[in-house]
């Protein structure tokens, strides 16, 4: 049921509609009668209420819904009108079409649009105490780490690696005795703990040890067989032999012969796998034997497949993946994981010298569970160390 309450103000029609309907009225409609000549009658306030006792209307036509108009004096209604309902549709008929309602539309849009922005306010404030909060935990580290922090995010650690780090040293430098040069000492070993190294290698007697190096392009794989190599003949182990399986691309054979003469010694050429057996027949007196590879670019499907067939006819002791520590942290990433797919189980890193950032030095042995072998800090044939956890940890501290 619905009714229409007309009066000389709202307020006045208000409180006789909570008057007479109580508290569980719903206003539908309330408007200003312009043409009014009664000046008691000046707005008008249409409401209803399910359960309105109140007499029946009058018989209408079937679909047809009757509206009751007060005046502005009683409860009784003075006058019924008809409000056209659309009949129902016969059966079996198919229902017409909606029709849209514009107004509606509009209305139920803005309301939706009000509630994205509601929302977006919300996600702002939200985002905001968030960024506040860590701006928090930063501001909590105490000023004496301020410097120490800084060299380890500046050397390309990740913030998860750096307060693992900062916890630790935090606890192992108690409050009244932190001063930079500690602070930088227990840095030093906590970073030492974390670095990977592999066990070194042991020649021995009967059997050549047989390292074989992998690795992209221009990584610096020939260079580092070039220095282990006059590495093992100036500390009294001339007994070494290199194998190069790089033997079509141009230049990459020529540098290698010109090397092997120089330092005299023995060099072997692999044009294919099946080759591999009479090779180390030939080398099997030898006590050191270093694998030299092409280097192709990523994802070249073909050179993978050559690398695997090497690797299972010579089955080396050690497989290292070269990389140069100056490449991009995801290039590091993408290339290890098809390296350690052909069984790379060592890693060296090169052009040191060259890396403005040189926090995977930890951080990739860990991910990947592949140790650290040598690293190559320069073009010179000096320029090459055994991985060292200290030395490690000194240049991250740097
Ligand atoms: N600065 C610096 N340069 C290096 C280092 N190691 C290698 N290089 C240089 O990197 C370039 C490539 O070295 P190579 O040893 O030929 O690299 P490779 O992996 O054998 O290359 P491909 O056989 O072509 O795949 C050369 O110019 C080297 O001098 C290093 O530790 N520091
Ligand atoms: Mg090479």
């Amino acid at each position: 049921m619905i009714k229409k309450y007309r009066a000389g103000t709202f307020t006045e029609a208000f409180q006789r509609i909570k008057e007479e309907l109580g508290p569980d009225a719903v206003i539908l409609q309330q408007q200003e009668l312009k043409n009014s000549k009664n000046p008691n009658e000046k707005v008008e306030v249409t409401v209803t209420l399910d359960d309105i006792a109140e007499a029946p209307p009058p018989p209408g036509r079937r679909g047809t819904e009757k509206l009751a108009i007060y005046n502005n004096k009683g409860v009784k209604p003075v006058e019924w009108r008809n409000l056209d309902r659309p009949p129902l549709p016969p059966k079996n008929v198919a229902p017409e079409p909606v029709k849209v309602n514009n107004d509606r539309l509009i209305d139920c849009m803005e309301s939706t649009l009000a509630e994205v922005r509601k929302l977006r306010e919300d996600f702002a404030a939200t985002r905001n105490d968030f960024l506040e909060g860590v701006r928090v935990v930063r501001d909590r580290i105490p000023k004496e780490f301020n410097s120490i922090t800084a060299k380890l995010t500046k050397s390309g650690l990740s913030a998860q690696i750096v307060q693992d780090l900062l916890a630790e040293v935090m606890l192992l430098c108690p409050a009244n005795s932190r001063d930079e040069v500690s602070i930088r000492e227990q840095m030093k070993k906590a970073l030492a703990n974390r670095i990977s190294i592999a066990p070194r290698p042991r020649l021995r007697k009967g059997r050549p040890l047989v390292q074989m190096f992998i690795g992209p392009t221009g990584s610096g794989k020939s260079g580092i067989i070039s220095k282990l190599a006059g590495r093992a003949t100036i500390t009294g182990n001339p007994n070494v032999a290199i194998v190069t399986t790089d033997c079509c691309r141009m230049g990459a054979m020529e540098q290698m012969e010109a090397f092997a003469a120089a330092a005299d010694i023995t060099l072997e050429r692999a044009y294919s796998p099946e080759e591999i057996p009479e090779i180390f027949e030939r080398l099997r007196n030898k006590s050191l034997v270093l694998v030299d590879t092409a280097g192709r670019s990523l994802g070249n499907k073909e050179h993978e497949e050559e690398v695997k067939a090497f690797h299972d006819a010579i089955r080396p002791d050690e497989m290292h993946v070269v990389l140069p520590l100056n490449m991009r942290d995801s290039d590091l990433k993408k290339s290890t994981e098809v390296y350690a797919a052909l069984k790379a189980n060592r890693v060296i890193f090169t052009k040191q010298d060259e890396a403005s950032e040189q926090g995977a030095l930890l951080w990739l042995p860990i991910k990947f569970e592949i140790p650290l072998s040598y690293i190559g800090n320069g073009q010179g044939p000096d320029n090459i160390v055994s991985a060292e956890k200290e030395i490690i940890a000194e240049w991250l501290v740097k």
